[in-house]
């Protein structure tokens, strides 16, 4: 993931400019800046990731009722919206996610000419190898996986994976509950590239699996600052997003990319197939990508923005919260992930199998 790593190098010292290359053409659907005939969104997105003054404003200023169903990972948005038969009009899958779907045709086609503030976001988010030139999905926000610790309680350094799962700090972890990222971390430690996933390769990351999980307190994907900021817990492996709400309000929360590597995602706008109001759906992914708007979204849910012409918006303490924009020498060895077809079940069943204990 070469490419990747260039792009976000690319990225950092932030560029302050507003404008990236112009949409290429008019090409896809014939869906225009305007509403469709009824007045509806149906919006499946992340938990706490959209503010709902967003969506508030966006209805006011169109008359478009959003109703927003959430999920906490892209395995049950996929579940949900295939057995859904167009119930949903928009989506927010991650880049291996949107790179699955376009691969089992169930997106519609951006049209570009409905999206009059696409320029925003950086020319090196336009260009990502899962849907180059965003012909099926636009950059919402990215961020990293990475480790929270609470420094007033755990003194000793933590700087990757092998630091956090240790039996010192049995029961005081909290983690994402997520399959795909707990297997990947569990690759980064043995030195195994976090997309290789290969029948042989998850028996071997099998007994590093056997002996973090059981040390885990917490599981939890919608918020898992939460259990750092009651105490509940000392430290953790969460969205980078997360970390930086901690560290916003309370200085004692450290955020660290993992030695070892991690997750670098990209989750995105995309409209499935089966829409019945795509073109609602394009009008709110324009609203997003105001500047203004977009900056708002930093604001209540500080990850790393895409969108260079909101970036320029955002504050001092905004920019430079080491949790949302990391230092430049870490980024390198994070990755995105890639559409593992077949194998994503194999990884389910092998973390339900270890959270119940067996062999
Ligand atoms: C927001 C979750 C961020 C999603 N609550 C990470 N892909």
């Amino acid at each position: 993931m070469k490419s990747i790593r260039h792009l976000i190098l690319a990225l950092v010292p932030l560029t302050l400019a507003t404008c990236g290359p112009k949409p290429t053409s008019a090409a896809g659907s014939s869906a225009g800046p305007t509403a469709d005939g009824e007045k509806k969104l149906n919006l499946y997105c992340w938990s706490e990731y959209i503010p709902q003054s967003v969506i508030d404003d966006f209805t006011k200023e169109t008359g478009i009722k959003v109703s927003v169903e959430n999920f906490s990972s892209n395995e049950e948005m996929v579940t949900k919206l295939l057995a859904g038969g167009g119930k949903y009009d928009l989506i927010q899958p991650s880049e291996y996610t949107v790179e699955a779907l376009i691969r089992e045709n169930q997106l519609l086609p951006i049209n570009p000419a409905a999206l009059s503030n696409l320029p925003n976001i950086s020319s090196e988010f336009r260009s990502m190898p899962y849907d180059a030139g965003n012909k099926f999905s636009i950059p919402y926000m990215a961020g990293f996986v990475g480790i929270c610790v609470n420094t007033a309680k755990v003194k000793e350094p933590v700087k990757g994976f092998g630091d956090v799962f240790t039996p010192a700090h049995k029961g005081r972890i909290v983690v994402l509950d997520d399959a795909r990222e707990i297997t990947s971390w569990a690759f980064a430690a043995n030195k195994l590239g976090i997309n290789d996933v290969t029948p042989e390769n998850l028996q071997k990351v099998k007994p590093t699996l056997k002996k973090w999980l059981p040390l885990v307190k917490v599981y939890d994907s919608d918020s898992p600052k939460t259990s750092l900021k009651n105490g509940d817990v000392d430290l953790g492996v969460v969205w980078s997003g997360e970390a930086a709400l901690l560290y916003r309000d309370d200085k004692k929360f450290a955020f660290v990319l993992p030695s070892e590597g991690s997750h670098l995602f990209v989750d995105s706008l995309a409209i499935p197939k089966m829409a019945a109001h795509p073109q609602n759906a394009h009008l709110f992914i324009n609203y997003i990508l105001r500047p203004e708007v977009s900056r708002k979204i930093s604001e209540a849910f500080p990850y790393y923005n895409p969108n260079s012409a909101a970036r320029a918006l955002l504050t001092n303490e905004e920019i430079t919260n080491p949790a949302s924009y990391p230092p430049a020498q870490d980024i390198p060895r994070m990755e995105t992930f890639r559409d593992l077809g077949q194998q994503a079940a194999a990884i389910d069943e092998l973390i339900t199998q270890i959270k119940a204990g067996g062999k």
